[in-house]
């Protein structure tokens, strides 16, 4: 069964959405196997960001994702990688569609309170980045 990362960024714990998005990922039917509320350091950031290297909001990034703490998780699911892309909505919360997480509660690109891997690859090493085997229960 297909697995994929997804963060809740500073915002999403500051506005007090960690559990309305886990819930929206619950009631679609994804299955938690691995979570982790922590201070990002750079070094993990900075590697989870590295496809953004150079990008103009890169820096501003990572100052953001390390600012403050963030809930980090693994979903696994049938097609859970594109499942959860959808759930979550258009990178800028204003081309989102309603209903998805990001237009029903953010605003602005720089804010948009989620992270989920993109692709099986980047899910892999993302998974790989954030949590050791043993973290993962399935
Ligand atoms: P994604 O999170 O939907 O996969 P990416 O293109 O991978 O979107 O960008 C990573 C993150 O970088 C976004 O979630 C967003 O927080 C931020 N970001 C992307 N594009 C911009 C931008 O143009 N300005 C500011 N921040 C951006
Ligand atoms: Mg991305």
């Amino acid at each position: 069964m297909e697995k994929t990362l997804v963060l809740i960024k500073p915002d999403g714990v500051q506005r007090g959405y960690v559990g309305e998005i886990i819930s929206r990922l619950e009631k679609k039917g994804l299955q938690l196997v691995a979570a982790k509320f922590i201070l990002a350091p750079k070094h993990l950031a900075e590697q989870h960001y590295a496809v953004h290297y150079g990008k103009p909001f890169y820096e501003g990034l990572i100052a953001f994702i390390t600012s403050s703490p963030i809930m980090a998780m693994v979903w696994r699911g049938p097609e859970a990688i594109s499942v959860v892309r959808s759930l979550m909505g258009a990178t800028n919360p204003s081309q989102a569609n309603p209903g998805t997480i990001r237009f029903d509660l953010a605003m602005v690109v720089n804010r948009n309170l989620t992270h989920a891997s993109d692709g099986p690859e980047t899910a892999a090493q993302e998974i790989a980045l954030w949590f050791s085997p043993d973290e993962l229960y399935e």
